[in-house]
């Protein structure tokens, strides 16, 4: 059986994904990307999930980029192949009903930097270091990065991003929207324990609702959005969370979800 580069880690419906190819910094090549889209197919089909969080093995890197020594070769079509099953990927993890946060603990560039990208949030250690260097290579982001990041940082910041390639520290990041909140390295893993119990402990169908509100409600105008938000906000109505959390809130104790 081959070696796997995806450890899989459930805590009661709270998974932790982690890209481990130490020796090319996790690059994502094909096979990953393959045995990424086999974890999805598993994760799509559970109804007991409640978040996944995403990282890379090691202390000094999240993921270096797509593999350069694999796209060497590529001709064009072969190009187009590889950055369809990325982009096929990144867009499944990043539908999953669920929050899904990238834990960025070292190197987030190219391929990586777009990985965090499809997540709904990114944490960053303080020695991460984030960039879109393909302009470097003689090739631009083909995994989401011209699309996502504009959106995530505006067209400006994206621009210099891309067409300079140079890379930014996580302070940087956090400046510009890249990444929700920058800590030691050393908390990294405290705070994805801390960020479980919390996800976990929520009610799971808010917790849904709130990301379909918001994904879903950004590729619509304003009118459509609210509309939505009116309509997801009634459905919390209709299951047994509300009743539990206003209980719970007004019996001053804490709800069982
Ligand atoms: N692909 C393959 N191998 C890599 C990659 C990568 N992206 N990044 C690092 N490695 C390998 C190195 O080759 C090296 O291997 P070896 O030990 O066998 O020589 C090992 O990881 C360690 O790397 P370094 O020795 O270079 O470590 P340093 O600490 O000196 O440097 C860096 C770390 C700065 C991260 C450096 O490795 C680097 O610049 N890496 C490349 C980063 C990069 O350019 N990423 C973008 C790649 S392009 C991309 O992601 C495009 C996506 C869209 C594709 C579209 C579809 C075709």
């Amino acid at each position: 059986m081959s070696e796997r580069s995806i450890e899989v880690v459930d805590d009661a419906g709270v998974v932790r994904l982690t890209i481990t190819r130490p020796k090319a910094l996790n690059a994502l090549n094909s096979a990953v990307l393959t045995e990424l889209e086999g974890v999805l197919t598993e994760l799509e089909a559970r109804d007991d999930l409640r978040a996944v969080l995403i990282t890379g093995a090691g202390d000094k890197s999240f993921v270096a980029g797509a593999d350069i020594a694999e796209m060497r070769e590529k001709t064009p079509e072969e190009a187009r192949a590889f950055a369809s099953q990325a982009l096929r990927t990144i867009k499944r993890l990043e539908t999953l009903p669920v929050p899904v946060v990238a834990l960025v603990n070292g190197f987030c560039l190219g391929g990586g930097c777009e990985l965090a990208l499809a997540c709904d949030w990114a944490v960053a250690s303080d020695n991460a270091v984030f960039g879109q260097p393909e302009v470097l290579l003689g090739v631009i982001p083909g995994f989401g990065g011209t699309q996502r990041l504009p959106r995530r940082v505006g067209p400006a910041m994206a621009l210099d991003l891309c067409t300079t390639g140079r890379k930014i520290d996580a302070q940087e990041a956090l400046r510009i929207g890249l990444v929700n909140r920058v800590m030691p390295q050393a908390e990294l893993e405290t705070y994805a324990d801390e960020l479980a119990q919390q996800l976990g402990g929520n009610g799971p169908q808010a917790v849904r609702a709130a990301k379909q509100a918001i994904h879903d409600g950004m590729d619509q105008d304003l009118d459509s959005a609210l509309a939505l938000e009116t309509a997801l906000f009634a459905f919390c109505f209709a299951g047994d969370e509300q009743s539990e959390g206003m209980s719970a809130f007004v019996e001053k104790r804490k709800p069982h979800f």
